[in-house]
């Protein structure tokens, strides 16, 4: 990764750090940027012994989690999300997203729902005019329904592919079993609104990437290390 990315990602994962609250409960989303969000918050509760619980999105981020030694729990044990924090593959402006390049977008989706505040961390190269211009929308399906998903999403203009394993060999399989199709939309998708609610109607769909109307806030980091605060 270059530097300069990589010093954005650390600005904008610090930033939200710095909104953590003693007593809270987190979100802690997936990916490479709210890995470093985990890493920092490792750092804090070490430092000044904050006491927070972490409600992982992912193994990838329990694991992580863990080992920076941070109380965990569940939907089931802390259902009261105070505060989310999560990457992103895309963010329009009017703050509405695309996410699931780590097949992590069910589960991110789940904890962010009932979060009082679901903050966003990107670079600058994350903004988009249009949802699906440059990254393919992630969809998760049950397995035996890839065809018809597949068909449904010609339907609606996209090029579909089904994700597969790296040093694996087959699909992707995603933290609950499930395989992941990735929908490429030459033009970007001109009405995510509707991308939404057919992909949602279609059976064998557990859920895909657009998270619309969900972001209170996003965090950009820049290239020089200062954070742009954008809010709905
Ligand atoms: C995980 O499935 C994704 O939703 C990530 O949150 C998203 O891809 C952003 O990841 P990076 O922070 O690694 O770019």
């Amino acid at each position: 990764m270059a530097e300069g990315r990589k010093q954005a990602k650390m600005a904008a994962a610090e930033a939200v750090i710095h909104l953590v609250e003693d007593g809270m409960t987190l979100g802690l989303g997936t990916g490479s940027t709210a890995s470093l969000a985990i890493e920092a918050l490792g750092r804090r509760i070490e430092k000044e012994k904050l006491r927070v619980t972490g409600v992982p999105t992912s193994f990838a981020s329990e694991r992580l989690a863990r080992a920076c030694g941070i109380p965990l729990g569940t939907l089931d044990t802390n259902g009261d999300i105070d505060l989310a924090f999560d990457g992103a593959d895309e963010c329009d402006s009017g703050l509405n997203l695309i996410k699931g390049r780590g097949a992590a977008h069910t589960r991110e989706k789940i904890v962010a729902f009932g979060a009082s505040r679901f903050v966003i961390l990107i670079d600058a190269s994350k903004r988009v005019d249009r949802l699906g211009s440059h990254m393919p929308l992630p969809v998760e399906v049950v397995p035996m329904a890839v065809s018809p998903v597949m068909a449904c999403l010609r339907a609606l203009g996209a090029h579909p592919e089904l994700r597969m394993g790296v040093k694996k060999d087959g699909p992707v399989v995603t933290d609950q079993g499930f395989w992941v199709i990735d929908a490429q939309f030459d033009a970007g998708i001109s009405d995510p609104a509707i991308v939404d609610r057919t992909l949602l109607d279609t059976p064998g769909v557990l859920d895909h990437g657009l998270f619309l109307d969900m972001a209170t806030d996003v965090l950009v980091g820049l290239d020089s290390g200062d954070v742009e605060h954008l809010r709905r």
